[in-house]
């Protein structure tokens, strides 16, 4: 059983570069808080390194972004609560269960609308998704999750575990309200009971121009989640996750995704499935790690975001 630090101020785990630490969600910022489990991956584990692996070499990175043209040192303060407790055991389902005790424990009572409080998880494999996906479903009737993949993670199930990385999106589809929707990126492996699914509902973008027409139609003020399972990039330039899978993407599509959504309504986002020591030139925690720099910065992207946080829209 490995124990991993409690949320915050663990001594052990550094702060991602530029953010302030945090024992608790701060309202109205940004709150990155790190899952290191990888209990259910079941072809190479290692993820439950990544969120500290991630933070460890951010400061590495330029503050500036090129691509959005936003420095981590001018935008307004974010957090870094550090890693939520986990445990891994023989009994996944048990453990799981324990993640999301620990997720509910620093959000309960939490309204995440009301102050525009938003999240960014560092994985930990896919299935740390869900505490954090299922939440913003809760609050946002009209939520729109973003799911870049390789894998479509609709199985439900995988290898008896009901919350398996490889289930993860399946997980969140049970929490689906009426107004909620799919759309997924990147997806070249699963079943073929899978992609008949994805056809059949329509979620699965097939090519990079109706993706990218599409994001640009989503509404200002439509609450945006985004999943970035880090095998969504071509295993060439990110060798370091678990089930990797030929023929990805590459970093410019990705940032051409942010470009689109810093102008959006981004309220929830997490970066999973990083497993450093599977890369031994640690090039893939730094690739891992810039993802997480563009992903803060596209949060603080528009700073006409206020004026639609008061109103709330939909509800
Ligand atoms: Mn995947």
């Amino acid at each position: 059983m490995t124990k991993m630090n409690n949320v915050v101020g663990q001594k052990k785990s550094p702060l991602y570069f530029g953010a302030r630490p945090a024992d608790r969600l701060m309202a109205g910022s940004l709150n990155i808080v790190g899952v290191g489990y990888d209990g259910t991956a079941c072809f190479r584990k290692g993820a439950a390194q990544g969120p500290d692996a991630i933070r460890r070499v951010s400061s590495q990175l330029e503050s500036y972004s090129p691509s959005l043209d936003l420095d981590l040192v001018e935008i307004p303060v974010y957090y870094d609560l550090g890693n939520l407790k986990v445990s891994q055991s023989d009994n996944k389902d048990a453990d799981c269960s324990k993640v999301h005790n620990a997720f509910a424990g620093l959000t309960r009572g939490i309204d995440l609308q009301k102050n525009h409080t938003r999240l960014l998880a560092l994985g930990g494999e896919h299935s740390i998704s869900y505490p954090f996906v299922s939440k913003c479903l809760q609050t946002y009737p009209y939520l729109v999750l973003i799911h870049l993949d390789a894998h479509a993670d609709l199985r439900d199930g995988y290898e008896g575990h009901h919350f398996s990385h490889a289930s993860i999106i399946r997980r969140c589809l049970d929490e689906f309200g009426p107004y909620h929707q799919l759309a997924q990126y990147g997806i070249r492996s699963g079943t073929r009971e899978e992609f008949a699914w994805m056809r059949q509902e329509k979620t699965l973008f097939d090519s990079f121009a109706r993706f990218s027409v599409w994001l640009h139609e989503l509404s200002r003020k439509q609450p945006l989640y985004l999943t970035v399972d880090l095998d969504y990039f071509d295993p060439a330039i990110l060798p370091g996750t678990g089930t990797p899978e030929a023929d990805g993407e590459d970093f410019r599509s990705f940032l051409e995704i942010l470009a689109i959504l810093r102008s959006k309504n981004l309220v929830g986002a997490d970066v999973v499935e990083l497993a450093p020591a599977i890369d031994p030139t640690g090039n893939s925690a730094i690739f891992a790690a810039k993802i997480v720099r563009e992903l803060i910065l596209a949060f603080h992207g528009n700073s006409e975001n206020d004026r639609f946080y008061e109103g709330a829209l939909h509800d």
